[in-house]
């Protein structure tokens, strides 16, 4: 079954109705959904690109970005969605590994991106703006607004997100289509999706929660979504009474609760906010319950296995849990030897179902290392079932994650893999070594900040390191704060001890 053709049947028989309202103003019907679909995916018909090709995309949010995210499907090409943060050398591997057969990116990035791209061997490289123009508009404009969504195997590919790796560069897990829309439609049923619901879209979609979670579940249900470019508070609070579910990261609900704008009046048709994509604060479920007076649900997800575990929609939301496996997803939590744990003993997280992608894109090492002999894919997340939580105990089958075995940060929903950030920063003139950690941030839950060790003689300068890292790297990965130091702690094997740092520079 090809992932539209399932996201379609929830479409309202009334194309007529509104699919998507933007911030400033414009409607977009069903129907405008379905024939813009239609031209974008005669237009990836047109160029002759191969069965199974990449399209990447680094575009602004727009509805038309996520019209070419579903005629992509439609097609049955696969869909490549790239940070808009990301700059020339990031851009640079995820097209030299991916080797896509078309690249879409904006207007403003044309002379770089299509440089990299053609060096790499995309043969065609387009331009879409967020103000609906740009050559990808251009040509589908001219082409029937009718397509046969062409049929695909459960097991053929619908996705590629790319996700760091602690070690060595970043891997594409590969999602199917099955793998896509299974989730999509457990969800539905277990987050009480009905009809008359209203999402309210503020996540980028070029990540699982904004694409994948957040699109395709208004998309299922044939549910309006209000569409908002970026996650702006004010705007949120304006358009929150005639919605009624938003999904964000922590720090949407930490920026929801700093402003005195937001209340119960405001949320007063609001019947879900859901967290994910990093730990919510026991401290801001409860704030949150008390001003709003309604519990946040929080969920747990991957980029490699889509939604796998979340609080119910009804039944007790456990403050510090992430709650039950979702329907037809196996979740266990083991100890060094693969056996599972008891009630309330930390272990390795570990996840079986048909929302695990199909492996790494031209990684099977990496891929098999990544799975037990017996097919359990491993999270790299540390956890318990049951035990304390939110000054409480946490029923037996809830799971409460309790770190991560993978040296990762995540800043305000963003995943920063500290040995790249390291990587440019020891490449600098004058640096020794340096260490990355995650410190507590009140707004982005975790910020990146280095720790840096000059070269015996050399001066450095904390300000020129971070602008030249500026010119490098994602925004979002530039550290907060960076500290130059005469040496690092070492355990006695001379590993450096993040553990030391994290505790010294906590506060
Ligand atoms: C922006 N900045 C950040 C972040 N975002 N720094 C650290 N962490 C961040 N997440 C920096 C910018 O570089 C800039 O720095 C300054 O902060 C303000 O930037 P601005 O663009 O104004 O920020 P914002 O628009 O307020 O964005 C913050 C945000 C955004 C709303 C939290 O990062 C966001 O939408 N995050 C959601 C990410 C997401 O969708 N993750 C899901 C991954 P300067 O001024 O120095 O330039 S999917 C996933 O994890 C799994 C599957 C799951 O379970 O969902
Ligand atoms: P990504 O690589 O972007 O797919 O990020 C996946 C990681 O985000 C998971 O392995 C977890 O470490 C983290 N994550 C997602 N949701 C939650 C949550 N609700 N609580 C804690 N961590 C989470």
């Amino acid at each position: 079954m090809n992932l539209y053709s399932v996201l379609e049947k929830g479409f309202p028989k009334d194309k007529s109705a509104c699919a998507i309202e933007t911030h400033d103003g414009l409607y977009y019907s069903w129907s405008d959904l379905e024939r813009a679909t239609a031209k974008l995916a005669n237009l990836l018909k047109s160029l002759k690109l191969p069965a199974g090709a990449r399209v990447a995309v680094q575009v602004e949010k727009s509805p038309e970005a996520l019209f070419l995210y579903l005629a992509t499907i439609r097609a049955g090409y696969v869909y490549l969605p790239l940070n808009t943060a990301y700059q020339a050398a990031e851009m640079q591997y995820f097209i030299e590994n991916a080797e896509p057969a078309l690249v879409v990116c904006s207007s403003k990035n044309y002379s770089w991106v299509s440089k990299v791209a053609t060096k790499a061997g995309t043969k065609h490289v387009l331009t879409l703006d967020d103000n609906r123009t740009g050559t990808l508009l251009e040509r589908a404009g001219k082409l029937s607004d009718v397509f046969k969504t062409v049929t695909t195997k459960d097991d053929d590919l619908a996705a590629i997100l790319y996700t760091s790796g602690t070690t060595g560069r970043s891997k594409g897990a590969m999602l199917t289509h099955k793998n896509l829309y299974s989730n999509a439609q457990v969800l539905q049923k277990y987050w009480g999706w009905v009809k008359g619901d209203v999402l309210l879209h503020a996540l980028p979609i070029f990540h699982v929660h904004g694409l994948f979670v957040a699109a395709h579940g208004a998309l299922i249900n044939g549910s309006k979504m209000i569409w908002l470019p970026r996650l702006d508070v004010a705007q949120l609070i304006h358009h929150m009474p005639n919605s009624t579910v938003l999904m964000g990261v922590p720090t949407f609900y930490v920026r929801l609760l700093a402003d005195k704008g937001f209340n119960k009046e405001v949320a007063r048709n609001m019947r879900l906010f859901i967290s994910g994509s990093a730990p919510l604060l026991t401290e801001t479920f409860n704030t949150f319950k008390k001003v709003i007076g309604q519990p946040i649900l929080e969920r747990y997800g991957m980029s490699e296995t889509v939604m796998l575990v979340s609080n119910p929609c009804k039944g007790p939301r456990v403050g510090g849990s992430v709650g039950l496996p979702l329907p037809g997803v196996k979740v266990r939590v083991v100890d060094d030897k693969n056996k599972p744990c008891g009630v309330n003993d930390i272990g390795s997280i570990q996840v079986k179902g048909p929302n695990v992608f199909k492996g790494y894109w031209r990684m099977p090492e990496k891929t098999a290392e990544e799975f037990t002999k017996d097919g359990w894919f491993k999270t790299g997340d540390v956890g318990r079932w049951g035990g304390e939580a939110n000054g409480g105990k946490a029923p037996n089958d809830y799971l409460c994650i309790v770190g991560r075995s993978k040296d990762l940060i995540i800043s305000g929903g963003y995943n920063v893999y500290p040995k790249e950030i390291e990587g440019f920063i020891d490449d600098m003139d004058g640096v020794d070594e340096s260490a990355v950690i995650g410190i507590p941030h009140p707004d982005f839950g975790e910020a990146v900040m280095a720790i840096v060790v000059p070269k015996a003689g050399a001066k450095l300068n904390a300000d020129a390191m971070i602008a030249t890292l500026k010119t490098q790297i994602a925004n979002f990965k530039i550290p907060k704060r960076l500290e130059i130091v005469s040496d690092l702690p070492r355990n006695a094997m001379g590993k450096v001890q993040k553990n030391i740092l994290r505790q010294q520079y906590s506060s």
